[in-house]
């Protein structure tokens, strides 16, 4: 695996940003990603944020797994209620999505009359996607890929609340390669800074680990023809990448596989759900305490 890393100079800006604002607001509302919970919670915005009300927002709960993330919200209302008032998934893209956040956040007390949020986390987890759920307009601007947002932005909704939508963060050194995996698979980390392929490769070899029923006849392969085995190794992971772009018909001249072609294919189909409902990490078995489980 190479080596790589992510922290430009406006997250550090970003980090100041949300310091200095914190007094100004009465609660925190934290969007992760809920494919990766562990992995798309930024230890240095739990830092900054310590001490404030929180809310734990596990969106695009859409994409994962639904088991798996009421063992994550069990696992956080558990362990993690010191100062997080609630944990909840949601799927910005639903309507519905509004009333079940505003409903929760009616519920914080406030010094000043209006309620003030300051919605934080990592690039492209939702947070505009969620202000603009909340306001039922365009209000901030939001798109598919991270790094989006880039100054702050007050929103106030019609009941008075306000809302402050501040940029995605990333952290400057990830503790182990595995994060910033996933956070490339889950689309947190620009292109380019990782190798495609690569990547491609990786999230394969998780599928076919994890969910072996569903990218088998996602892509029409018999995973027992593979010639090289076990797909949960690179070896074997190669060979069911090379099949499915057989099946696609995604050949260079000369029959060449494309791998570029085939990695961006799959992992934009794991991004948008057309795979399914993946979970990339599961929570810790209860009982077993703190810590996290990379799944
Ligand atoms: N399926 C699904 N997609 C979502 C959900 N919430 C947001 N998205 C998509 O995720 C992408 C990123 O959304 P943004 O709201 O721009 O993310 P952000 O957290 O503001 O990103 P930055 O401003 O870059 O930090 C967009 O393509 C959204 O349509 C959700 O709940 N489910
Ligand atoms: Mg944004």
């Amino acid at each position: 695996m190479q080596t790589f890393n992510w922290y430009p100079g406006h997250m550090k800006k970003t980090r100041e940003l949300i310091a200095e604002n914190l007094k100004l607001v009465d609660a925190v509302v934290e969007v992760c990603d809920a494919r990766i919970p562990v992995s798309s919670r930024n230890p240095i915005l739990s830092e900054l944020t310590a001490g404030k009300t929180r809310v734990l927002v596990m969106n695009k709960s859409d994409l994962a797994d639904e088991a798996a993330t009421s063992a994550w919200l069990d696992y956080f209302r558990r362990y993690e209620m010191k100062d997080m008032r609630t944990a909840l998934a949601l799927d910005s893209m639903k309507p519905a999505a509004a009333s079940v956040l505003t409903n929760r956040l009616g519920k914080l007390e406030t010094r000043r009359g209006v309620l003030r949020i300051m919605v934080i986390g990592i690039p492209n987890s939702g947070k505009s996607t969620l202000i603009n759920r909340l306001t039922g307009r365009r209000s901030a601007a939001t798109g598919n890929r991270p790094g989006v947002t880039r100054g702050k932005q007050w929103i106030t909704l019609e009941n008075g609340m306000q809302l402050l939508d501040t940029p995605g963060i990333l952290w400057p050194k990830f503790e182990d390669q595995t994060v910033g995996l996933h956070l490339a698979f889950c689309g947190s980390i620009p292109e380019g800074i990782m190798d495609t392929e690569e990547l491609g490769l990786e999230l394969i070899r998780f599928l076919a680990g994890e969910y072996p029923e569903m990218i088998a006849p996602r892509y029409g392969v018999d995973m027992s023809e593979l010639p090289d085995g076990d797909a949960r190794e690179t070896g074997g992971a190669l060979a069911l990448m090379e099949a499915i772009a057989r099946k696609r018909g995604f050949l260079l001249p000369g029959k060449k596989i494309d791998y570029e072609r085939t990695a961006r294919t799959v992992l934009d189909e794991f991004r948008s759900g057309k795979l399914g409902r993946v979970t990339i990490e599961r929570a810790p078995e209860a009982g077993s305490g703190h810590g996290s489980d990379e799944g």
